[in-house]
């Protein structure tokens, strides 16, 4: 067992846009925990870390008060909350942006337009700050849910809120105008982590960083024919020492290293005319420097 001043206390999402990628980082950083069961609570069987199950607008408050020790939320969701803890890292995955829209039929010409309007919004304190650093004095009606309907009902004269692929304003006749913030998954931590708890942070921050690390990059195997070799190498950037194994067949050579995938992919009709065959591109579970 370990030592109780070392367990983290992880708050997550219980249901909804943030859980099935919290759950599954955590899954494949190797830290067991089971999850869907219905509980509020539970704890890792292979490591110091304790879940909670809660509503996204509940995690940042756990988190300053030290009910929890670390969570995961909507970066809008955290700062709209005005709540104090740590940005420690940044996921990359729930990305958003929170976007203020009019209807599609308006003439919009700038912000401006919105001096001695109203806008409907469930993210006030955002909204607010934005409208006061572009010097617009409009009203912000604070709405719970439902917030793309207010203009159609006469509520406000725009809205202000989360836009991901942009087809729920499209479906209200709104169109997207400004683009206030823009959000992503955040792993947030109390300020006054004990050392204990702070060790078991770095543990997992590091194994977080590896699997990230490593969906970007593909272990890249290809054969070609030994005069070719080094036109081939040359042809792919980052391949400063790949490994070179003979094949059976004579004159042939197996190729293999770790690429970023994207450089890999800009060239590969100039690598597969240079002579390549049987490329394979295969993920890699995790990378460690
Ligand atoms: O139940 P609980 O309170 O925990 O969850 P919730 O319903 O409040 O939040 P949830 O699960 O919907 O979203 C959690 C977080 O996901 C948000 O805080 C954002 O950081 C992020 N996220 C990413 C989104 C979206 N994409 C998103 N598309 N949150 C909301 N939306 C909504 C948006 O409000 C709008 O109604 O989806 C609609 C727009 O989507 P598009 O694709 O039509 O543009
Ligand atoms: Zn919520």
């Amino acid at each position: 067992m370990p030592n109780t001043d070392s367990i983290l206390r992880i708050a997550l999402q219980k249901s909804g846009r943030l859980s099935e990628d919290s759950f599954r980082l955590f899954k494949e950083c190797g830290i067991k925990f089971e999850s869907g069961t219905g509980k509020l609570k539970t704890s890792s069987s292979n490591f110091p870390a304790e879940f909670l199950f809660l509503r996204d607008d509940d995690i940042a408050g756990y988190v300053e008060d030290g009910v929890a020790d670390i969570g995961i939320v909507g970066e809008n969701v955290f700062i709209e909350s005005n709540r104090k803890a740590e940005i420690t890292y940044r996921l990359g995955f729930s990305k958003c942006r929170l976007s203020i829209a009019v209807p599609r039929g308006v003439d919009y010409k700038g912000i401006d337009d919105f001096q001695g309007k109203s806008i409907a919004t469930s993210y006030p304190r955002l909204l607010g700050n934005y409208l006061k650093e572009q010097g617009v004095k409009a009203e912000i009606h604070e709405i719970s849910g439902s917030v793309e309907i207010a203009p159609s009902i006469g509520l406000a004269e725009g809205v202000c809120d989360i836009v991901s692929s942009g087809s729920t304003l499209l479906s209200n006749g709104l169109k997207e105008v400004e683009t206030i913030f823009r959000s992503e998954a955040v792993l947030i931590s109390n300020k006054k982590l004990p050392k204990a708890k702070h060790d078991t942070l770095n543990k997992l921050l590091f194994r977080i960083k590896a699997v990230q690390t490593a969906q970007n990059y593909k272990y890249i195997l290809l054969n070609a024919p030994n005069e070719k070799l080094q036109d081939i190498i040359n042809m792919i950037p980052g391949m400063k020492s790949p490994t070179i194994v003979p094949l059976a067949m004579e004159g042939w050579s197996s190729i293999h290293s770790v690429l970023e995938e994207n450089q890999f992919w800009e060239n590969i009709e100039a690598i597969r005319s240079a002579g390549a065959e049987g490329i394979l591109v295969i993920p890699i579970e995790k990378m460690i420097y």
